[in-house]
């Protein structure tokens, strides 16, 4: 039997990651996608999903519009679909954004996860119907040392209060409805998909465009935070085996290892054989390229937060313990994996431009 799967956030870089692993699985994959004036396809393109369906065993992939600010369409869409499982994906996920639109964060992020858990009950799918959050490590906000389960929470911004929201209901729904119902608190997870606007790509892709000469510098914010990144890739398989364990729980899934912003940016130039050294301190801090002298990056307060979360390393020992999950990719891997992707995509934008240096210096992977 090809289990049914509707996943909201669809479009965004994990609905990609999950619907191709989903559809490895023969999945029937459904997925809400908000009705927008530009088609948005593109992920799911580049992850060559419809190959996958016309490929596989009872396997299939359909969207339907809907957003998650409208209860009424999403219990029919519930309704008409009767998933197997729901994956709540969809959230307005930038942070930073979040501080300029909390009330529709607060909507979309929080209530939005109550629309889809109070369908399944309204519809009588509690025994049916099982459920996954999007939670994440911003819950956790300043605290001190590695995150685990029993880590209190401390918001610092609309984003992660409206998270926090959808995180308790959740438990509750699970606890006084018997809704098989898990929170994976999911810490930063990045790919060649992740939006342009997150720390990670803006620099992978602002690197590959630097290099091919149509960008002058790296403009950025708060360069001393830091993450613990993995690749999105690893943490949607995270996802599935919660939602195939006898007991609904919630994990937290991490690979443990804490870097900067700023090493990441050093990282990044360096794969194409930039040195950077650092002057200045504060908004006046400067990365520049040791052999020409030039400057490559420079701080804009712009990107600064009112609230800012400084330092997140998160303890998965929970679901190796119980899903048998870790992460597959390094921290390396992932900024391999992603400068490619964008000296590519750049490249390819500009198909007469030379790339002897870049093909020297990945002709190995
Ligand atoms: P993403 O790329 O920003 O994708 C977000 C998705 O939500 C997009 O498909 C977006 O649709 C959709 N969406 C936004 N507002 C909506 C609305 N009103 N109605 C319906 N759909 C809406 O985010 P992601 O990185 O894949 O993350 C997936 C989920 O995990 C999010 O809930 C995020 O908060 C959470 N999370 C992410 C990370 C991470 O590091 N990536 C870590 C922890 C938790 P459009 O394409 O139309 O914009
Ligand atoms: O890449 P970011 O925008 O990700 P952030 O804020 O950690 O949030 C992401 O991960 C969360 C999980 O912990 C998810 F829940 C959330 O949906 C999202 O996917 O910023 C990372 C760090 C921040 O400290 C930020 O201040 O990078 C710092 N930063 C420095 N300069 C910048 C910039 N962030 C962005 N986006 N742009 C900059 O120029």
């Amino acid at each position: 039997m090809n289990k049914t799967a509707l996943i909201t956030g669809i479009t965004g870089q994990d609905g990609a990651y999950l619907s191709r692993l989903l559809l490895q699985k023969n999945y029937r994959v459904h997925g809400l996608k908000r009705r927008s004036s530009n088609e948005n396809q593109d992920r799911a393109e580049q992850l060559h999903l419809i190959d996958f369906v016309s490929n596989s065993d009872g396997a299939s992939y359909q969207t339907h519009y809907g957003d998650m600010t409208d209860t009424a369409g999403l219990v029919r869409l519930i309704d008409e679909i009767r998933p197997d499982e729901i994956y709540n994906l969809a959230a307005q996920s930038h942070v930073r954004v979040s501080f300029d639109m909390p009330e529709f964060t607060g909507n979309v992020n929080g209530l939005g996860t109550l629309r889809l858990l109070e369908a399944i009950r309204l519809l009588g799918l509690e025994k049916n119907t099982k459920f996954y959050q999007a939670s994440t490590s911003e819950l956790y906000g300043n605290v001190q040392g590695k995150q685990n389960e029993e880590t209190p929470f401390a918001p610092r911004s609309p984003y992660a209060a409206a998270k926090l929201f959808a995180y308790w209901t959740t438990v509750n729904y699970r606890e006084a409805y018997g809704i098989f119902a898990c929170n994976g608190i999911l810490f930063n997870h990045e790919s060649p998909l992740r939006g342009e606007n997150f720390v990670t790509r803006k620099i992978t892709n602002s690197v590959a465009k630097i290099h091919y000469g149509l960008l002058d510098k790296l403009t950025m914010g708060n360069i001393d935070a830091c993450r613990d990144w993995g690749h999105a890739a690893d943490f949607v398989e995270g996802m599935v085996l919660m939602l195939q364990q006898a007991i609904p729980d919630d994990y937290i899934l991490a690979t443990g290892e804490v870097h900067s912003v700023r090493e990441f940016i050093e990282k990044t130039f360096a794969r194409l054989d930039y040195e950077i050294v650092w002057q200045g301190k504060g908004v006046d801090e400067k990365g520049i390229e040791r052999k020409s002298g030039r400057t490559l990056i420079e701080i804009d307060p712009i990107f600064f937060r009112p609230t800012e979360v400084r330092y997140l390393c998160g303890d998965s020992s929970k679901a190796k313990k119980f899903l048998n999950w870790k992460p597959r990719h390094s921290f390396d891997d992932l900024i391999d994996d992603m400068l490619r992707h964008d000296l590519d995509s750049v490249q390819n934008s500009q198909s007469s431009f030379p790339s002897e240096r870049i093909k020297n210096k990945f002709k190995s992977n």
